[in-house]
């Protein structure tokens, strides 16, 4: 019995792992193992010989179950000790720098001039950038021989052959979301139309996506002088300080009478600063609803009557932040997008300030 107990210890504690540890018990406690064979000898022997070899052997299973189970409890702590020094980490380390995105300067701009008209009671309206020729051209009072329609300037979708529905156009501006805006909720309206727009042209100031922002109010005795008001305002507000606007007579045809309007400026030696000086520079094309348009969005011209306005956001943006070349902003070069972005959470607001 000694050497039968003293044998299976031995085993235990030469077992290197899981496997081993489980062929010793098999040997020995299994169905035919070792001590078990021996156990059902049991009924073999006298009562006399039963009673000294029965305990004894109980004794010998037990011993040998709670070697098996603390091997296996040494071998796991061994095998956890082991990945511990592996994997071990220093968490009193300093964290790695985490490099910060921005906000790009056409939608900060886009946002500080969405705040202020906000806060004169604009609302904000969308619509889809492929349209219609209604309501890009048509609906705007924008005849089929104007050379805006001309292929040249305006991108057309391409139809595979036997597809018979009328061409859409890119929107070469965000007038059309103004038509939809005002056919759908009728007067009186006070929105803005911030988006992208689109039109053939490639050069040192032109690209052929570019950004808007259009207004619209409609409402009874709305005259010029709300207008003049509220660009006024609104470019103070932009610049961050009294701007002086200038009118002149234009002509576009979705507006009548129409003005494009100057900003007060300055130059010296190629940069330009915006609220002081006596030069004049153009950003804002502007004038009274035409009838014709409010006719075709279904509102009654002699019952309403309103203003709209249009300005390019690009433009407004290498203005106040001093950028000066158009391209750069559709470059995604990281190194400039991280010298003239603004910090995500620093949201254009007026009482927060527009930026900083
Ligand atoms: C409706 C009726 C009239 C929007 C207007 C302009 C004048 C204008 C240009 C400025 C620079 C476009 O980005 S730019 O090239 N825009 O001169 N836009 S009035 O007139 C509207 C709009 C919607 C229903």
């Amino acid at each position: 019995m000694d050497d039968l107990k003293s044998k299976y210890l031995g085993l235990i504690a030469d077992a290197s792992d899981e496997a081993a540890i489980e062929e010793v018990r098999l040997t020995a406690l299994g169905k035919k193992g070792e001590i078990s064979l021996a156990m059902r000898e049991l009924g073999k022997m006298t009562p006399e010989e039963r009673q000294v070899a029965g305990p004894a052997l109980n004794a010998i299973k037990d011993e040998i179950n709670s070697a098996l189970a603390a091997k296996k409890t040494a071998l796991s702590d061994a095998a956890l000790d082991e990945r511990l020094r592996g994997e071990w980490l220093d968490v009193t380390l300093p964290s790695r720098g985490r490099r910060t995105g921005s906000i790009h300067p056409i939608s900060q701009v886009t946002e500080e001039i969405t705040a202020i008209l906000a806060d004169m009671g604009f609302a904000v309206a969308e619509g889809p950038q492929i349209e219609s020729d209604w309501y890009n051209f048509d609906a705007l009072n924008i005849p089929g021989h104007h050379p805006a329609r001309a292929e040249m300037d305006t991108f057309y979708t391409h139809r595979a052959t036997g597809d018979n529905r009328p061409p859409h156009v890119l929107r070469t501006h965000t007038s059309p979301v103004q038509i939809r805006a005002l056919e759908a909720q009728g007067a009186p309206i006070r929105i803005i139309a911030p988006g992208r727009v689109y039109r053939a042209d490639y050069d040192q100031t032109h690209t052929p996506m570019f950004h808007q922002v259009e207004g619209l109010a409609i409402d009874k005795g709305i005259s010029m002088a709300n207008l003049k008001w509220t660009l006024e305002e609104l470019m103070s507000a932009f610049f961050g300080t009294r701007v002086k606007t200038r009118f002149r007579a234009s002509h576009f045809p979705f507006t009548e009478p129409s003005a494009e309007v100057d900003i007060q400026c300055r130059w010296d030696n190629g940069s330009v600063t915006v609220g002081e000086g006596d030069d004049w520079l153009e950003v804002l094309g502007s004038g009274m609803v035409h009838p014709k348009v409010l006719q075709n969005a279904g509102i009654d011209p002699n019952e309403w009557q309103g203003f709209a306005f249009g300005m390019g956001i690009d433009r407004m943006a290498m203005l106040k932040y001093g950028i000066p070349d158009l391209r750069a902003f559709f470059d995604s070069d990281l190194r400039w997008l991280r010298h003239y972005g603004f910090a995500s959470l620093d949201v254009p607001t007026l009482h927060g300030g527009l930026s900083k």
